[in-house]
């Protein structure tokens, strides 16, 4: 059983950074240094601590943010491993949800790439601490302080190295750290060390007036005065620390273990996370404080659904006691749940504990029921954390069973995988009867699908999923069926005559239908009037002299509502018209409801066919955020998409936000192409708009396509 710690010497931290940056590596290397494990795990032989899992194995890529602990110096750390793959983002802001310091690790190789500089902004957003590793130190051609120079203009000049390598290159050894103003460091460093040093301090002090005041006028402060304010510049964002490492050579390690653990934030920082959160009755009501006798609040930043442990639901604790055999209360929806088992997690190993304290990162086993983002207390009256924010993903594909009968379990499994990640979304479409699962990327759902195999045993085929168009008409119509059949026996026999008219969009409800549009001076012997909002169809029965009896009425109704789902033109839905029955011949043996619908089903496809039909397309509203550099190349693009550009906002740091609108069609793959157009730095939002008619010439091509499948499937 692990022992319990105390708030101020914990530290939450997460490792984040572009993909292949050394992320993984250096949390091994940290477990290592901290004596947490016996042996240096390695990503490139499968023996890593963080990266366990079947799928990272094969890809040699981290897919989800490993949790990993760590004693050393008196402190105990929480590391969070997350991926670097943009298409993993999910994972890595939800590592970020967790945590007071974000670690940003810098290949030396590559630089600053597309994501570190999504995750350094997202942890700036947050209001994190944040810290720079530049890692992979000991390949060749490193050259540092171009490296320096280029993280400070990306960051600001407020990033300023803490260490400095003997040597970059194979050879490296040894880090020496810049700190002390009185320590003379060995001439051949790879940097212009009094610079790099000044730099340092003028971090450090300007988070402090008064040390501030005495640098300036007295040109120096002590090693001593330095270390009391590092936590303080790093907590006001004046100190950037840049560390310097060779993960796979485990050099530089165990001194970010040292600095991490001396100077890095405890919870007590995250007041501010809390600001705003009120715990007690009115007239005695405090602001919530990450503190062991606070009352108790949690948040879930990560579920897994493992074949081996079951159910994990991650939790970050950010005031009070979390103590197992427990019930908390989930203030999402009021659920009281019961905390048997609490786990310390290390990687895929798990450790029971007794209870948790504010910063605290453990699991909790085997309780149903915990979303990401859910708060849980001891009362119903805590306060509900904010939700961390996640990007809506709008990658879809629809998904269909390699073997029949697997509908059911392809279901759940998927429910489950969405509910481990925050950017998968799972639906069922009603109206194209498809079941579309939605996430960042091709790769993103490739990796589910994998895992849908891996865990639930089941294979799924992958399509485009199909636009949902609907089918209206735009003119008056008419149609008549007359459906006689005699097979021995009894026969049947129906004839029915519809009428059919546009309805305008404006009709709301029945009663505005009624007043509007059928009424007795449009059909002088009116008997009754149905609308339905869902359609916005009216059915109208303008029947004279019992032509068609009253009992099969409803028939009629039925048959015509049937098309309504079906389509008549490429078989998408039909919306906006309206029938009317207006005369008809029946049989006294011969009819039946059977006979009347059927009859009713193909005098509307022929009235809807007489009526210009016409399909209606999805518009959706975009919202495209992109560097200014991007944005004549995104406003060229967009018009070959069949897109209008609406608006176009400036928004600090060079960045241009682009709003239009456009078919769903053109834009169902725009994900890809705009990360292609801005080396993906673009984003952007997507949502329904409304419906409009499709050009002529699409609608050919669709109702083609359609037909052609009408008669393979005869
Ligand atoms: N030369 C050198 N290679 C390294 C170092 N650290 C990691 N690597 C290699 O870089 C590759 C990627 O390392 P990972 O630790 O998986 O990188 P990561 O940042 O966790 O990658 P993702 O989680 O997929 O974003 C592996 O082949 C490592 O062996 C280093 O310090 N020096
Ligand atoms: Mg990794």
């Amino acid at each position: 059983m692990a022992v319990k710690h105390l708030v101020e010497n914990v530290r939450d931290i997460a490792l984040v950074g572009h993909r292949a940056a050394g992320k993984t590596s250096l949390a091994d290397a940290l477990l290592f240094d901290a004596h947490a494990v016996d042996r240096l795990g390695s990503v490139d032989d499968g023996t890593s601590v963080a990266d366990f899992d079947e799928e990272e194995h094969k890809h040699h890529f981290s897919i989800d943010t490993h949790v990993l602990h760590a004693d050393h110096d008196g402190k105990h750390l929480n590391i969070l491993d997350a991926p670097g793959s943009p298409d993993f983002i999910g994972a890595a802001l939800e590592a970020l949800s967790a945590v007071e310091t974000a670690v940003v690790v810098v290949s030396a190789v590559n630089g600053i790439e597309m994501n570190t500089r999504r995750m350094f902004q997202e942890a700036t957003a947050l209001g994190l601490s944040r810290a720079i590793v530049i890692n992979k130190l000991d390949a060749e051609n490193v050259d540092l302080p171009a490296l320096v120079e280029q993280i400070q203009a990306a960051f600001g000049k407020n990033c300023v190295l803490f260490n400095v390598p003997d040597r970059t290159g194979p050879g490296m050894k040894e880090v020496h750290c810049l700190l002390d103003p009185r320590q003379i460091l060995p001439p051949s460093l790879p940097v212009d060390v009094p610079a790099a040093r000044s730099q340092l301090i003028e971090a450090v002090v300007e988070a402090d007036e008064a040390l501030l005041e005495k640098y300036l006028s007295e040109g120096q402060v002590t090693l001593a005065e330095l270390e009391a304010d590092i936590t303080r510049a790093m907590d006001a964002g004046t100190l950037i620390p840049i560390f310097c490492a060779s993960a796979k050579k485990d050099k530089g390690v165990r001194e970010l273990l040292d600095a991490l653990s001396r100077y890095g934030l405890s919870p007590s920082f995250s007041a501010k996370r809390l600001a705003g959160l009120q715990v007690g009755a009115n007239g005695s009501a405090h602001q919530l404080q990450p503190t062991e006798l606070e009352e108790f609040v949690a948040q879930v930043f990560k579920v897994v659904n493992d074949k081996f442990v079951g159910h994990l639901s991650f939790v970050r604790v950010l005031a009070g006691k979390l103590q197992h055999n427990h019930n908390v209360v989930n203030l999402r929806n009021g659920q009281t749940l019961r905390i048997g088992h609490l786990l310390e997690v290390q990687g895929k190993n798990t450790q029971q504990v007794h209870e948790a304290v504010p910063g605290d990162i453990v699991a909790i086993a085997k309780v149903e029921g915990l979303d990401i983002g859910d708060t849980i207390a001891y009362t119903a009256s805590a306060p509900k954390v904010p939700l961390p924010h996640f990007p809506t993903p709008m990658f879809g594909v629809a998904i269909e069973p390699k073997t029949r009968g697997d509908e059911q379990k392809i279901s759940a499994g998927l429910h489950k995988l969405a509910s481990e990640d925050p950017t998968v979304k799972v639906a069922h479409d009603a109206q194209t009867h498809e079941l579309v699962i939605s996430g960042v990327s091709q790769l993103h759902l490739d990796i589910i699908r994998e895992r849908l195999k891996a865990r639930f045993g089941v294979d799924v085929v992958t399509k485009e999923p199909k636009i949902p168009y609907r089918e209206t008409i735009t003119a008056d119509g008419a149609g008549d069926h007359k459906h006689k059949k005699q097979t021995g026996g009894r026969g049947q026999f129906a004839e029915v005559h519809l009428r059919i008219y546009p309805l305008s969009r404006d009709i709301k409800d029945q009663a505005q239908c009624e007043k509007e549009f059928a009424n007795k001076s449009r059909f002088e012997k009116l008997r009754s009037v149905h609308y339905d909002p869902t359609y916005n169809f009216a059915f109208i029965d303008h029947i004279v002299g019992g032509t068609i009896p009253n009992n099969f009425i409803p028939a009629v109704e039925k048959g015509c509502k049937e098309m309504l789902d079906r389509g008549v033109l490429a078989g998408y839905r039909i919306q906006d018209c309206a029938v009317e029955v207006h005369f008809g011949k029946y049989h006294d043996v011969d009819s039946s409801e059977a006979a009347f619908k059927t009859a009713a089903r193909q005098a509307f496809k022929k009235a809807f066919l007489s009526a210009r039909p016409s399909l209606l397309e999805p518009i959706v509203k975009l919202e495209i955020t992109v560097p200014t550099k991007y944005t004549g190349a995104v406003l060229g693009d967009l018009p070959t998409k069949r897109a209008q550009v609406e608006n176009q906002d400036s928004l600090p740091g060079d960045v241009t936000v682009i709003y239009a609108r456009a078919p769903l069609s053109e834009v169902a793959r725009y994900a890809a192409q705009l990360g292609g157009m801005t080396q993906g730095q673009g984003s952007y939002a997507m949502e329904l708009s409304h419906y409009e008619m499709v050009p002529a010439v699409v609608q050919q091509q669709i109702v083609s396509k359609a037909q052609l499948k009408d008669v393979e499937e005869e």
